[in-house]
């Protein structure tokens, strides 16, 4: 159908929704699932909104679509006339485009179009069993209050200037696109769609300025933003507090962040440094609950085998291995310095051995391990639960622990070439003990490891580490007399303690040594 432009939308949207039945409505009540306010560049504050959707299942038997008696079936064809007759609107407003097909269902995706042009954000989906059925229908189609005129009064040029001072970035090429935005107040806006990036702070958006009155109304940003709530990395043990943290990965050590080796991306605790997991390498996909939202509230009076409490354990397990690989990845434990990583995006070294955390793992107790093979296969990190208290604690909430077996591979890679060959004497195995990661400030205490899981203040090693000689009597000289490896690892954590404190009477403190080695 052609029309002259305010012709045609207003007929057409009066027609088309006048018997509407899932178009949806633009509730105030809805702002935290509808809208997404964000502030960027030079003091912009920018709502980004996006229509309530509607989402209907039919069952594994599915219902017909209008086109269901034809003999052969057309995905595009029947996913128009399904929305078409479901939404009671024109053909017109249905704008195909993409689908795919898995073992067990067909996925069909539209976009709302009026006049010929895309609403950017009114979309509906549509998904087929194998009998050509259908089985579900989501849909964000919007029913507008009015239409604007689609032809742009403010030009390409300098909705692409506009863009790019509102959001401190340059345009990057992109073919530019005109398209419909739905706004909160049941108006369409005509925007100009560009792509603007900023190489220096990594930023990459989607903006959509108004293409009649030039001001940036939406935004979407591509990069991918994940929070974890866990105990910082300069926490020791859970008494401390749990925190949410948002993107705490150093771009300089994991430039495609924790979720994606470059190629693959995902939203569970599985990316190119490491992968959590409780059961099998593959059973990570329950705790992703939405998006890269890993917010688990670790219930301490239920058993840490309830699911939320295994949630709360993989993510802090997953963030503090992150950390500890991004921390080290500074500090020279690079792809060439055999690292732990899937993609070592040509940086030398082998890959495909990024760190593998079986939390709660069945095959032990009262402990935590870490096995290093050579590099380019994975380390291995087992944490166990320990049952000294009831409920029992899991190791994966005590940051020393982990941290502490993560180390394990950092040594046992750092020495040797990457054989995991080296450490493997008596003596030389307890150097692989004793690092940690919590210090606050240029006050050295004394520490202690272990102390949550076993609920005991003076934790799982015979004296704290401590520059008091009569807090820590254990020196070089006491080597002699010691058999275990932890015993002699304890000696050599308390010396490099004490290391550890000099340095800092002599230099100072950093709060930003974690992410600057100079
Ligand atoms: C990118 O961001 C940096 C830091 O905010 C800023 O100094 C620079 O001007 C921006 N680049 C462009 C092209 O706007
Ligand atoms: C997956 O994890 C759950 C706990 O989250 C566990 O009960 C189940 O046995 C695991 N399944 C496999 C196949 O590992
Ligand atoms: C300094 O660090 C110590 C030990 O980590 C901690 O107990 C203390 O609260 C910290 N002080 C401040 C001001 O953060
Ligand atoms: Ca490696």
């Amino acid at each position: 159908m052609k029309f002259s432009a305010n012709f045609s939308a207003s007929v057409i949207l009066a027609v088309l929704f006048a018997t509407a039945v899932s178009a949806a409505p633009f509730l105030g009540s809805l702002k935290h699932s509808t809208t997404q306010v964000r502030s960027v560049g030079s003091g912009l504050v920018v709502e980004s909104f996006h229509p309530e959707s509607t989402l209907e299942t039919f069952g594994v038997g599915g219902i017909d679509h209008p086109l269901s008696t034809r003999d052969e079936f057309d995905v595009k064809e029947a996913t128009v006339s399904f929305i078409q007759s479901r939404l009671n609107v024109h053909p017109d407003t249905v704008a195909f485009r993409t689908s795919f097909a898995n073992d067990v269902a067909q996925h069909a995706f539209v976009k709302q179009q009026i006049d010929g042009v895309p609403v950017a954000n009114a979309v509906a989906n549509v998904a087929f069993n194998k009998d050509n059925k259908v089985v579900s229908f989501g849909s964000s189609f919007v029913n507008p209050a009015s239409v604007p005129s689609t032809t742009p009064t403010i030009s390409l040029q300098d909705a692409i200037l506009k863009a790019e001072n509102a959001l401190s970035g340059k345009f990057n090429e992109h073919p530019p696109t005109l398209e419909f935005v739905a706004k909160k107040d049941g108006t369409l806006a005509l925007t100009h769609v560009v792509q603007i990036q900023n190489d220096t702070t990594g930023a990459w958006f989607e903006v959509f300025v108004d293409a009649h009155s030039g001001e940036v109304i939406q935004l979407t940003d591509f990069v991918a933003k994940a929070s974890y709530r866990v105990l910082p990395i300069t926490k020791e043990t859970l008494p401390e507090g749990f925190e949410v943290l948002t993107d705490p990965q150093n771009p300089a050590a994991s430039p495609d962040g924790w979720h994606s080796d470059g190629t693959t991306s995902t939203t569970v605790t599985a990316g190119n440094n490491a992968i959590a997991f409780k059961g099998s390498q593959t059973n990570t996909t329950s705790e992703s609950s939405s998006g890269l939202n890993f917010i688990f509230v670790q219930d301490p009076s239920q058993a840490p085998t309830v699911q939320v409490n295994i949630d709360a354990a993989r993510t802090n397990a997953f963030y503090v291995v992150n950390t500890v690989h991004d921390i080290s990845y500074v500090y020279g434990f690079t792809e060439a310095g055999f690292n732990f990583q899937n993609n070592n995006f040509g940086k030398g070294g082998a890959g495909n051995d990024r760190v593998t955390i079986s939390v709660q793992d069945s095959n032990g107790i009262d402990n935590a391990d870490f096995a290093t093979p050579p590099d380019g296969q994975s380390g291995r990190m087992r944490m166990f639960l320990w049952d000294f208290t009831n409920p029992e604690r899991d190791g994966a909430l005590e940051n020393d622990i982990v941290t502490h077996e993560n180390t394990h591979g950092i040594t046992n890679r750092m020495t040797g070439g990457g054989t995991g060959r080296c450490l493997q004497t008596l003596e030389s195995g307890g150097m692989g003990e004793g690092w940690w990661t919590e210090h606050k400030n240029a006050t050295v205490v004394d520490y202690v490891l272990g102390q949550y899981v076993i609920n005991d203040p003076a934790g799982i090693r015979s004296h704290p580490y401590s520059t008091d000689a009569t807090v820590n009597p254990l020196r070089y000289s006491s080597l002699p007399t010691l058999n275990e490896v932890h015993d002699i690892g304890e000696v050599w954590a308390n010396m490099l303690h004490n290391v550890y404190a000099a340095l800092v009477a002599d230099h100072g403190f950093s709060d930003t040594a974690h992410t600057d080695p100079t």
